[in-house]
């Protein structure tokens, strides 16, 4: 247990929050005129998604939102990140803007600043239009292009409202999981192709980084997934070098470009090992570097890996054989994942050292359980989720006081919700929801989390 440890409190400015994304919580999939999406297709290819679950309904939260922002505001969130589907506002990716998609926007952002509670809105949460897929997707230039004027579209709606905008949520994800291994949508696994979509997910971020800012927008930035590699053993070479090409393949082929001008050299000779690079086009990484006013950073667990001749690597990191990823060891959640609230601190700690002067925010943070209610359905005991969620914030106050410019935290998540492939069978949420009968049941977490914010520090 780590939460009988000393009391700690955060900086007075820190924002406390809750984060969801569009697909694994609207439903409504088919209303007002929302387009289909890459998950869409790929959640109704067999095989693909758990037991074959679809966000159609998920959190039926397009419906719902009302409720849902009320039990923010009873929780005392400052600040609720959501994000918008791509397919509400441009059905086809590329035709005419949706009034009606943005119609729902614009009301949760009302319902929001009613109880006092500030927005944040991630424009990219993986849920491409299918129209922009079947063009080619994220492999495909044009997609950075559209999605900047999506963007704008968004922007010209809710900007007289919304100050933080985020552009996309790890990419990481969207090309590795997307198009290198097939684990999500659209499910394809071409090595080339994810390192093409890395690219022009990065050129997106950058056109619609413009963009927003042209239209006058403040505080713009983007949600990553960094990941702390350490190596097996840190006294062995071959160890360390796995180390730098994970790290590569994780960290710097995103933070490198953003944040330091370009790509590093190693990454584009690991890259070109499976695509040219003529689609990294003269100019692109300027426009990929143009300043951010904030780096959302999503943590949940460590990474170790070594060198060792005849490992198959992992398909989620094209070109790492001879790369061992270590299995996780316990305590572990429900997803597999390494409890390690120290990795937290690490990571913030060299993100601080390797990119000065962007803040950071925790934009997720959070860990499945297999959680119940009681008897009455009126409880969920998720006790390990209240030491997960203590250790971390620790972990986080501990960076803070090494110096880390830290502003905020963000609870993955506020409901339990589509988990992508593995459907509704992961439970990340503060808040129970009941699949059949769309009932909230606030977890013991969601009332300590309330608590937490109350004294602004855990303790
Ligand atoms: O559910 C996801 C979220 O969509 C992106 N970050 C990780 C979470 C847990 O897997």
């Amino acid at each position: 247990m780590t939460n009988s440890a000393e009391p700690v409190r955060f900086p007075d400015s820190f924002i406390w929050g809750a984060a969801t994304a569009s697909y694994q919580i609207e439903g409504a999939a088919r209303e007002d005129g929302r387009g289909p999406s890459i998950w869409d297709t790929f959640s109704r290819t067999p095989g693909k998604v758990h037991h074959g679950h679809t966000g159609d309904v998920a959190c039926d939260h397009y419906h719902r939102y009302r409720d849902d922002v009320a039990l923010m505001a009873e929780l005392g969130l400052h600040t609720y990140r959501f994000s918008i589907a791509w397919p509400r506002v441009r059905p086809d990716g590329t035709g005419p803007v949706n009034p009606y998609g943005l119609d729902f926007y614009d009301r949760l952002v009302d319902e929001l600043r009613g109880h006092g509670i500030e927005p944040i809105v991630t424009l990219y949460h993986w849920d491409l239009p299918q129209p922009l897929e079947d063009r080619g997707g994220w492999t495909n230039r044009e997609t950075a292009e559209f999605f900047a004027e999506y963007a704008r579209a968004v922007y010209t709606r809710l900007g007289d409202r919304v100050n933080t905008w985020t552009t996309l949520n790890e990419p990481w994800c969207s090309a590795y999981l997307g198009y290198g291994n097939g684990v999500h949508a659209p499910g394809r696994a071409d090595a080339g192709a994810a390192f093409q979509a890395v690219h022009h997910l990065l050129l997106g971020h950058g056109l619609a980084n413009q963009a927003l800012r042209a239209a006058g927008a403040s505080t713009v930035g983007i949600t990553v997934n960094p990941v702390a590699v350490s190596p097996a053993d840190p006294h062995s070479d071959a160890d360390a070098r796995a180390v730098h090409l994970v790290d590569g393949l994780q960290n710097r082929i995103f933070l490198d470009p953003l944040l330091r001008g370009g790509y590093p050299a190693d990454v584009l000779d690991h890259m070109r090992r499976f695509t040219g690079v003529e689609h990294i086009r003269d100019g692109d990484e300027k426009i990929i570097g143009e300043p951010i006013d904030l780096l959302g950073i999503n943590y949940y667990s460590p990474t170790y890996v070594a060198g060792r001749d005849g490992a198959p690597g992992s398909d989620a990191y094209p070109g790492t054989e001879g790369v061992e990823f270590v299995p996780p060891a316990p305590p572990l959640t429900d997803m597999g994942w390494q409890i390690q609230p120290s990795g937290m601190t690490a990571l913030l700690e060299k993100l601080g050292r390797d990119y000065p002067g962007v803040p950071l925010m925790i934009t997720e943070n959070g860990a499945a359980f297999p959680d119940q209610p009681d008897a009455g359905g009126d409880q969920v005991a998720d006790t390990s989720r209240i030491d997960y969620l203590d250790g971390h914030l620790r972990a986080a106050h501990a960076a803070i006081t090494a110096g880390v410019d830290l502003r905020g935290y963000l609870v993955w998540s506020l409901l339990d919700n589509f988990e992508w492939a593995l459907g509704y069978a992961k439970r990340f949420g503060i808040v129970y929801v009941d699949y059949l009968t769309q009932r909230r049941v606030p977890k013991a977490s969601a009332r300590w989390y309330q608590e937490v914010i109350r004294r602004n520090g855990v303790g």
